[in-house]
């Protein structure tokens, strides 16, 4: 019986799900005063792959590319770091996925739901690098004591176009990490991770979605 393996840190670099170009332009609106109300964006977190975990997520814009992103969320798997990001695609959906995009084995890997909510943006760190390189760098995301996130961080993102399309509601948060055999520990009783070979599905499965409207 092979022993069920922890993460417990390391970067693993994510190619697949490296920035592509988003190739919005910037429209030249007319300039108009916005604000604080109109810029903030904000949506409930709902389970994914019946992790029984649920919660909110909301970005305050302090600037045209700027702003403090919150994340709470309860019932994740405790005490195992789960990664958090903003999804955002200029072809997908713009929303978070469902059972439908599962497949026939009802397990929505990542990849699964990337028609519904887009390649990684925004990699929700507690601390460093907040881009894509840091899809899964498991040492710097929260661990989730009790099964509860409790996240605050002032975001500036990749470019404005990104700004922009969170702000218009088309970013959609992520919390990855789903414990399916409860056994405390991410292991490969389901499998290896769509993302990377090395890791188990259990530490890389989505387990919370919310779009940001
Ligand atoms: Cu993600």
């Amino acid at each position: 019986m092979r022993k069920p393996r922890m993460i417990t840190g390391g970067v693993a670099a994510l190619s697949a799900v490296a920035a592509l170009g988003l190739g919005v332009a910037a429209q030249g609106a007319p300039q108009a005063p916005e604000s604080r109300a109109d810029s903030d964006v904000s949506g409930r977190l709902l389970p994914l792959n019946s992790s029984g975990a649920s919660g909110k997520a909301s970005v305050s814009f302090t600037s045209r590319r700027a702003g403090v992103v919150h994340v709470k969320a309860d019932g994740l798997a405790p005490n195992l770091p789960h990664a958090q990001h903003i999804h955002f695609g200029r072809t997908a959906r713009n929303e978070c996925p469902t059972a439908f995009d599962a497949g026939h084995d009802h397990q929505l890997t990542t990849t699964d739901g990337a028609d519904a909510y887009g390649p990684v943006r925004t990699s929700l760190t507690t601390s460093g690098d907040t881009s894509p390189d840091s899809v899964l760098a498991v040492d710097r995301y929260p661990v989730a004591p009790e099964g509860r996130v409790r996240y605050e961080r002032k975001i500036t993102f990749s470019s404005k176009a990104l700004a922009t399309a969170i702000r218009n509601g088309k970013g959609v948060v992520v919390i990855h990490g789903v414990d399916y055999n409860g056994n405390g520990a991410y292991d490969f009783s389901s499998g290896k991770s769509d993302l990377d070979k090395s890791l188990p599905a259990e530490a890389t499965d989505p387990a919370v979605c919310g779009v940001l409207r």
